[in-house]
C-alpha cells in the first residue's frame, strides 16, 4: 500500500480548536501527517512572539492523535527539502497563506484550507491582555462583591 503524506507548518502557539480543526482535516487527507512547528527563532522572524516555547508547543502539537510526526520549522526554504525528505504527496496549510507556496505545485499537491472562523491566538492574546489590564483594586472589589453574593445565596 502506498503511503500518502501530508505535510504542514504552523506556529501553533496557545493552541486552539481551529489548529485542532486543520489537523483533524489534513488527517483525513492521507496516512501519515507531519508537522512542522516554528522555533522561537524562526517565529522572531516571522514576527511572531509566541507565548508559549517551542518545546512546549511541539510537545502539545505532537500528542495530537491525527499527528504522527513533527519536526522544528527553522526556515522558509526547508519546505523544498522537507517535501523530498519525508517523501511529501500533499503540502497544505490555512488559506491565509493562499498563493505564498504554489511553487512547491512541481514537487506535490499544494492546498489551502478554509480557517475556522472566530478564534485565533491573536483575539486570546487580545483578550487575555484585556483582563490582565484590568486594575488590581477592581478586581479584588469584584471578588468580594461575588462573595457577599454567594453568601447571601447560601
Ligand atoms: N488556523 C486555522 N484556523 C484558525 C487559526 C489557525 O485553520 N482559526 C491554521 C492556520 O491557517 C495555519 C495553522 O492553523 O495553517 C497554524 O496557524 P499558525 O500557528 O498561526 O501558523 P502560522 O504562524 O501562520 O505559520 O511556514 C508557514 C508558517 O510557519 C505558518
Amino acid at each position: 500500500m502506498v503511503m500518502k503524506t501530508v505535510i504542514t507548518y504552523g506556529t501553533f502557539d496557545m493552541f486552539h480548536v481551529g489548529h485542532l480543526n486543520l489537523l483533524r482535516r489534513l488527517s483525513e487527507m492521507g496516512d501519515r501527517l507531519i508537522v512542522a512547528v516554528s522555533t522561537d527563532e524562526f517565529n522572531k522572524g516571522k514576527g511572531k512572539k509566541t507565548l508559549i516555547p517551542y518545546d512546549q508547543r511541539s510537545q502539545i502539537v505532537e500528542s495530537i492523535k491525527y499527528v504522527d510526526m513533527v519536526v522544528p520549522e527553522e526556515s522558509w526554504e526547508q519546505k523544498l527539502t522537507d517535501v523530498k525528505k519525508y517523501n511529501v504527496d500533499v503540502f497544505a496549510i490555512g488559506e491565509d497563506w493562499k498563493g505564498k507556496f504554489d511553487f512547491l505545485e512541481d514537487l506535490c499537491e499544494v492546498v489551502y484550507l478554509p480557517r475556522t472562523k472566530n478564534i485565533s491566538t491573536t483575539d486570546l492574546k487580545k483578550s487575555l491582555k484585556r483582563f490582565l489590564s484590568i486594575p488590581h483594586e477592581d478586581l479584588i472589589q469584584a471578588f468580594e462583591v461575588l462573595e457577599l453574593l454567594r453568601r447571601d445565596l447560601e
